[in-house]
């Protein structure tokens, strides 16, 4: 069974990688990734300065996902930008957010400016900042601010969207983001501004925002599906999709592909299980394979059927 992909012209081992947030905010946890059978790594969103996040509890496991407002909790662009110059992995994922419209700019111009070879992935969805709408759900400030960026950033740029609801607006985000020479958009970030109750206290499991908080894990996959295929059947092809939302087994892996994913990103299953979720899921993806009869990604990738 081959599960080789490559992704941006580089060889990777599996389709597989974290979901940025989960299990790569220190140097440490990035190399544990590394040395997972993750077939790619990307780090945690980076802002211009460390920042500390939102006040705990900010991130609660439940029985069928996960609840966070974690607030970006990271140790800065700089950090992220020192850990990549030590690696060697061929393709790198730096996650970057700036905290207001100028930030955004200031931080992608000093990834332009630095020796980071990489792949940037710009968070325009975060939900977790108090007061701070999420960018992509605001259509024309996102055709502003990819504009302006694409005036001086040269590198290698995907983004990370958060989920759309309406058929409309996949028509509009995807009109939009034909026009520019994005690599890839990475589909869907949490769902933003969920509320889990805990039934023994009546309260909220999580302190920021009163618990509203972002929503991951098996919630979640029916409208991660729908938001990989929808761009997938809207975007130019040169722009790949990123899959991630609902990743608990081989057969979830096998249906954002299906989809159209190029990549499959694992968040909040991740979170529950540690570095080891990969060997599962490849070896669980290479069973449903096998059990089909395919022998590699492109046999099946994008070709879901309708009725
Ligand atoms: O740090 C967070 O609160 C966070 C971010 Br930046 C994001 O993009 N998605 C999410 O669920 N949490």
């Amino acid at each position: 069974m081959n599960l080789q992909t490559t992704f941006y012209g580089q060889p990777l081992a599996n389709c597989l990688m974290n979901a940025s947030g989960v299990h790569c905010m220190t140097n440490t946890e990035l190399a544990e990734l590394a040395a997972s059978q993750a077939g790619a790594v990307i780090s945690k969103t980076a802002t211009l300065t460390a920042r500390a996040g939102n006040p705990e509890p900010r991130y609660v496991d439940t029985s069928l996902g996960s609840i966070n407002s974690m607030g970006l909790p990271n140790l800065g662009l700089d950090y992220y930008l020192d850990y990549w110059a030590t690696r060697t992995e061929p393709l790198q994922f730096l996650s970057v957010a700036g905290m207001n419209y100028t930030e955004n700019i200031t931080a992608l111009k000093k990834i332009e400016a630095s020796d980071f070879t990489g792949i940037t992935e710009f968070n325009l969805s975060c939900p977790n900042l108090p007061g701070k709408p999420q960018i992509a759900y605001d259509f024309e400030l996102t055709k502003k601010l990819l504009t302006e960026v694409f005036q001086f950033f040269t590198k290698p740029l995907g983004v990370k969207l958060p989920p759309y609801f309406d058929l409309a607006h996949f028509d509009q985000m995807a009109e939009i983001l034909n026009q520019f020479p994005l690599v890839y958009v990475n589909s869907i970030n949490s769902v933003g501004n969920g509320l889990v109750i805990d039934p023994k206290t009546d309260a909220v499991v999580i302190k920021p925002k009163a618990g509203f908080g972002g929503i991951g894990g098996e919630y979640v996959k029916p409208t991660a599906l729908a938001n990989v295929r929808a761009f997938y059947t809207r975007l130019k092809p040169e722009i790949k999709i990123i899959g991630t939302g609902g990743v608990l087994t081989g057969q979830d892996v096998f249906e954002h592909l299906l989809c159209g994913a190029s990549l499959v990103q694992v968040g909040t299953q991740l979170h529950q299980e540690g570095p080891e979720v990969f060997a599962r899921l490849t070896a669980e993806l290479a069973a449903v394979m096998e059990q089909k009869g395919y022998q590699s990604l492109a046999d099946f990738q994008g070709k879901l059927k309708t009725l």
